[in-house]
């Protein structure tokens, strides 16, 4: 089949994905890192982070005319979030399939927010809905720039 001849190497998709203050106050970091690892996705960013409130309101800012955009806003700097880039192939529409529905009572058991959460206002992980949004967010997040990394098993996830 086809192959890019072009030495350029060109990142593949990514997703800005984040553990919400309660996920983080409630330890599920590492069972939320495990996923997204286990998975094959690479890691390309990683971080604890106090957010500030412009940063919260820039990244919602779609949201701004919802009746819930204040509360949001309150949620997101009311303690620190894990703010992580995965990358990888379809990475953000499977994230959202591992992230489950937005509001809880409709997740599916077996994704995060399905296992771990109850309320829309408190549904534990963020993930991007496009890859043009991962892009977005993540140069939001991560003014300081991603992390190119080869990562070895590399041969054993792609064909
Ligand atoms: P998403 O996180 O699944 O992409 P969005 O519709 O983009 O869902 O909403 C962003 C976040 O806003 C949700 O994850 C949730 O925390 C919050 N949110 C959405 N709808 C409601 C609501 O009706 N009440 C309270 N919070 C909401
Ligand atoms: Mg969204």
């Amino acid at each position: 089949r086809a192959r890019a001849t072009t030495a350029v190497a060109v990142r593949a998709e990514i997703s800005y994905i984040m553990v919400k203050p309660d996920g983080v106050q409630r330890g599920l970091v590492g069972d939320i890192i495990s996923r997204f690892e286990r998975k094959g996705y690479k890691m390309a960013a990683l971080k604890l982070y106090q957010t500030p409130r412009d940063v919260a309101e820039e990244h919602y800012k779609d949201l701004a005319s919802k009746p819930f955009y204040k509360d949001l806003v309150n949620y997101i700097v009311s303690g620190p979030v894990v703010c992580m880039v995965w990358e990888g192939k379809g990475v953000v529409a499977t994230a959202r399939k591992m992230i489950g529905a937005t509001n809880p009572l409709a997740s599916e058991p077996g994704t995060i927010r399905g296992d771990f959460a109850i309320e829309v206002g408190r549904n534990v992980i963020h993930g991007s809905d496009s890859p043009e949004n991962g892009e977005r967010e993540a140069g939001l997040w991560f003014k300081e720039g991603l992390v190119s990394w080869s990562q070895t098993m590399e041969p054993w996830l792609k064909e």
